[in-house]
């Protein structure tokens, strides 16, 4: 008998994948699958901010020095309870946390996983109901197993990772990831519980006409951006355009718009903040993972964003990423 498998759970997707590899363990399913719990319960709480206290500013600062707001709080709890409790990570670290967190204990130290997570991006729209969102980015240790992690595992060049993903909390929640092997979306489909697979195989498309910036920092970006800018408003019908300027202030809805539509998003360094205000190893890197695999680009400017190394947890990266087109105009501008 023909079983109708057409409707894919994440569970059943990362199954199936894990077949198709003989020497799998099942630990990615598995942390992915721990993922895609903590990122439920996230789901559940943002969707009635607004109706509970947990709305409006914790009170504390976090190690960016930005007012955490209660659901970043929240979030960042239920990752790390997910993950600590599971077998297949061995520490993670988080834009809320000043250090990384390696849970040493007996399992954990035998998971040959890390993670990194911005647990809840762009809270600032929280109180005004933009959407925000998870991202996180998942390393094979180059410690010792069966010994605790180290910082080394989270400092990785970001082309090392295994996998990176993101969460939106939109207008429907989707869980999007990708291995070497492509890029898969998941819609939680609330009747029963579960992600399941409505984007197989995203790819951004080769060209856009979204570019997206925040304009207030125009007069701070260095000549070459200001150029490129200018080259986005001028397109025309004949030459590609007319262009688009989508700015939502969130990175994780700018991003997944122009992956899906085709696009370029630019966070690019300012005179104040030379290195812009995006973080690299849970932030740049895990969408230039994605965008890489999506076939478009990422870089900071001078290089690929996956080649950089890394020397602390939290350093910050100016952002151009895209569809190829667009990231090859950009940088062909003077
Ligand atoms: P700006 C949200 O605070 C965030 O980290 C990203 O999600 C977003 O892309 C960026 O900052 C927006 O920053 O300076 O344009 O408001």
């Amino acid at each position: 008998m023909k079983i109708n498998r057409k409707i894919q759970t994440l569970d059943e997707f990362t199954i199936q994948q894990m077949r198709d590899f003989t020497n799998a363990t099942g630990e990615l399913a598995g942390l992915l699958r721990d993922i895609g719990l903590a990122a439920k319960r996230v789901h559940v709480e943002v969707n009635k901010a607004g109706l509970v206290d947990i709305l409006g500013d914790a009170g504390t600062m976090n190690v960016q020095g930005e007012e955490v707001k209660k659901l970043d709080i929240f979030a960042n709890n239920q990752f790390m309870g997910v993950l600590r409790h599971g077998i297949s990570c061995a520490g993670i670290g988080s834009e809320e946390m000043d250090d990384v967190e390696i849970f040493n204990d007996e399992i954990s130290n035998k998971s040959k996983y890390v993670c990194l997570f911005d647990p809840l991006d762009g809270s600032s729209n929280i109180d005004v109901n933009v959407s925000i969102g998870t991202i996180f980015s998942i390393f094979r240790r180059v410690s010792e197993l069966g010994k605790p992690a180290t910082e080394e595992d989270f400092l990785q060049q970001g082309s090392k990772q295994v996998a990176a993903g993101y969460v939106i909390y939109g207008s429907s929640t989707m869980l999007v990831y990708a291995t070497k092997r492509g890029v898969n979306g998941f819609t939680l489909d609330q009747s029963i519980g579960e992600f399941t697979l409505s984007h197989p195989d995203i790819t951004c498309p080769d060209s856009g006409k979204i570019y997206s910036v925040n304009h207030g920092n125009f007069f701070q970006y260095d000549e070459k951006i200001q150029n490129y800018i200018t080259t986005c408003q001028k397109k025309t019908k004949d030459n590609g355009g007319p262009y688009t300027q989508r700015y939502i202030g969130s990175m994780v809805a700018d991003v997944h718009r122009n992956l899906i539509k085709g696009g370029i998003f630019m966070y690019p360094g300012t005179l104040d903040k030379p290195n812009g205000k995006l973080r690299l190893l849970y932030e740049c890197n895990p969408f230039a993972y994605i965008m890489e695999m999506a076939g478009g680009l990422a870089t900071n400017g001078t290089m690929r964003i996956l080649d950089i190394q890394p020397t602390e947890v939290h350093q910050r990266t100016p952002l151009f990423i895209g569809s190829k087109r667009m990231m090859e105009e950009l940088n062909n501008t003077k």
